[in-house]
């Protein structure tokens, strides 16, 4: 809900409402309220879960004929409100009717299941767990709140490759190239496996354990060239669930200077 003069209105007792996963947001009168629930009944009955409310002016909900003007206060007095926000939902262009979140949202995943929806299936065989744009909620394992359930945060980067590395000499520690990683919002996982292998992200200490790695960190690899010659070792990096394998592959074997090894004397000494 954006840009309204009133909320929800529940004007008569003895209705219930569950109000659950919703955003009040720049409420344009600051006279009337987000909520208006009126009668003892529908006020003890009714709930509200998991909303976020963002005004200029004060959050403004009329419960059983009190007033609120903060969250606190009215999950204070009544129990209800539990799991809501109050803060900048931070939709993605909110003036030109954009209303998808934007990376680092409060609503994101802040949602909660409500019995509605599986109440609404059984009763009408019809599944809407969908945002408004049709996406089945939820996505990043939690739902939103509000119209648009999000991608969530994008922890999973482009792709990215090492440069094999072929002829190396037998035992000798070698580095890799540096890749840059991209295509994420902020942070996310690196995983190395591989016996031997390391790896630095930009150019410190090299490491074994699992990490984080941030928006445009440079990482490298780095293990010991087999001791056999033409054998590869490989490192596999994962970084967010996209993976490279890097291989180090030694030179071949010198061709021995004694062959052929059947030569003539020998030859004519076995035919006697
Ligand atoms: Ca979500």
């Amino acid at each position: 809900m954006y840009d309204y003069d009133s909320g929800i209105n529940m004007a008569s007792d003895g209705r219930v409402l569950s109000i659950t996963n919703n955003i009040f947001s720049n409420r344009a009168d600051n006279t009337v309220n987000d909520i208006y629930m009126e009668g003892a009944t529908s006020s003890s009955n009714s709930t509200v879960d998991n909303c976020v409310f963002y005004n200029s002016g004060d959050i403004r909900i009329s419960w059983n004929g009190s007033q609120y003007t903060s969250l606190a206060a009215f999950q204070s007095a009544t129990g209800k409100g539990g799991g809501s926000i109050s803060a900048d939902p931070l939709f993605t262009n909110a003036t030109d009717n954009n209303f998808t979140l934007s990376v680092g949202s409060p609503a994101i995943d802040s949602g909660v299941v409500s019995a509605a929806y599986q109440t609404f299936f059984d009763r009408y065989g019809i599944d809407i767990q969908e945002d408004i744009a049709g996406t089945t909620r939820p996505l990043g394992g939690v739902w939103d709140i509000g119209a648009y359930e999000s991608g969530g945060i994008d922890s999973t980067p482009a792709a990215f490759s090492f440069t094999d590395v072929t002829g190396a000499t037998l035992s000798t520690v070698t580095t890799s190239d540096n890749v840059t990683v991209t295509g994420i919002d902020n942070t996310t996982t690196l995983t190395l496996t591989g016996t031997g292998c390391e790896y630095s992200i930009n150019g410190a200490a090299f490491a074994t354990a699992d990490d984080n790695v941030t928006l445009n960190d440079n990482v490298a690899l780095r293990v010991t060239s087999s001791a056999s010659h033409n054998t590869a070792v490989s490192c596999v990096l994962n970084i967010g669930g996209v993976t490279d394998t890097w291989s180090v592959t030694t030179l071949a074997a010198v061709a021995d200077p004694q062959t052929p090894r059947f030569r003539g004397s020998s030859m004519s000494g076995g035919w006697r």
